[in-house]
């Protein structure tokens, strides 16, 4: 088998996967939801998260019983070599619960620590988002590529905040710094989401600290396959702790910017 046939099977479950997780906690979307907490009282997990990470489960089980899973809800170790997948069964999960719109299903295929297929499935904007490593980015069967990207003044940049109210304040200063450097600021509430909108140009550039890999894992795939460069904040592979999407041609400026407002530090 080659490397795009691998890429090919792996993507054809992780849309599998994710379709069905999609269909279950939007489509079905019950009319009330039980709701639990997590780190802090506002970081949220409802049944149907844990209901989408086991239906996702099952799918993969069913057609790759030998690959190692790491989701957000059950946990999970990566494997050493071969295929893990990391699973966000709601990506947003605050969104979710208010039913505002902005949450995704994220599944990502990583073979030997490589983002090699990738799924974020945004049932509210109904767009499916998919790429594979080196086949190029979609959105609902459209190729996803870079534009040119405008000067950092007029930059629109995503972010998102963290569950702990220390580092909300912290990431709350460098942004109202940060508001005066570029066009405006973005907070949708979905990394996935927000790393498919820099590959879609529906935002120039979108960076994060504090996040876990199940956040990233597969948006930063199709970032980097529509042409963005996905490295952390202050500079090297992007990391669960530190992650930045830009345009190749405008990073390195972004980065100075952010690096000197702290924002990798927060
Ligand atoms: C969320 C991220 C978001 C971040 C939130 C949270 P969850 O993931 O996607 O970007 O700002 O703090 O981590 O918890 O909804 O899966």
């Amino acid at each position: 088998m080659t490397a795009a046939d691998t890429a090919a099977e792996l993507l054809s479950v992780a849309r599998e996967a994710a379709s069905a997780a999609c269909t279950l906690v939007h489509t079905n979307r019950p009319d009330s939801l039980s709701v639990s907490t997590k780190s802090t009282a506002t970081d949220h997990v409802t049944d149907m998260d844990r209901a989408s990470e086991a239906l996702i489960r099952e799918v993969i089980a069913d057609r790759r019983p030998d690959d190692a899973v790491v989701g957000e809800e059950e946990g999970g170790d990566a494997a050493l070599s071969g295929v893990t997948w990391w699973v966000d069964p709601i990506d947003g999960t605050t969104n979710y619960v208010y039913d505002h719109p902005g949450y995704a299903v994220s599944v990502a295929a990583w073979v030997d620590g490589t983002p090699t297929a990738a799924v974020v499935e945004d049932p509210t904007h109904a767009r499916t988002y998919w790429a594979t490593a080196g086949g190029g980015a979609f959105c609902n069967g459209h190729r996803l590529v870079l534009g040119d990207p405008p000067p950092l003044a007029q930059m629109l940049v995503a972010t998102g905040f963290g569950y702990e109210a220390r580092r909300r304040r912290a990431q709350g200063q460098v942004v109202a710094e940060l508001l005066g450097e570029v066009r405006d600021i973005r907070r949708m509430g979905a990394a996935a989401v927000d790393l498919c909108s820099v590959a879609s140009g529906r935002v120039d550039a979108y960076f994060e600290v504090g996040l876990s890999r199940w956040d990233l894992a597969a948006g930063m795939l199709v970032a980097a396959e529509a042409g963005a460069t996905v490295e952390s904040i202050e500079g090297g592979p992007p990391r669960a702790e530190s992650v930045l999407a830009c345009h190749p041609g405008r990073i390195d400026e972004l980065r100075g910017l952010l690096v000197g407002l702290g924002a990798h530090r927060v």
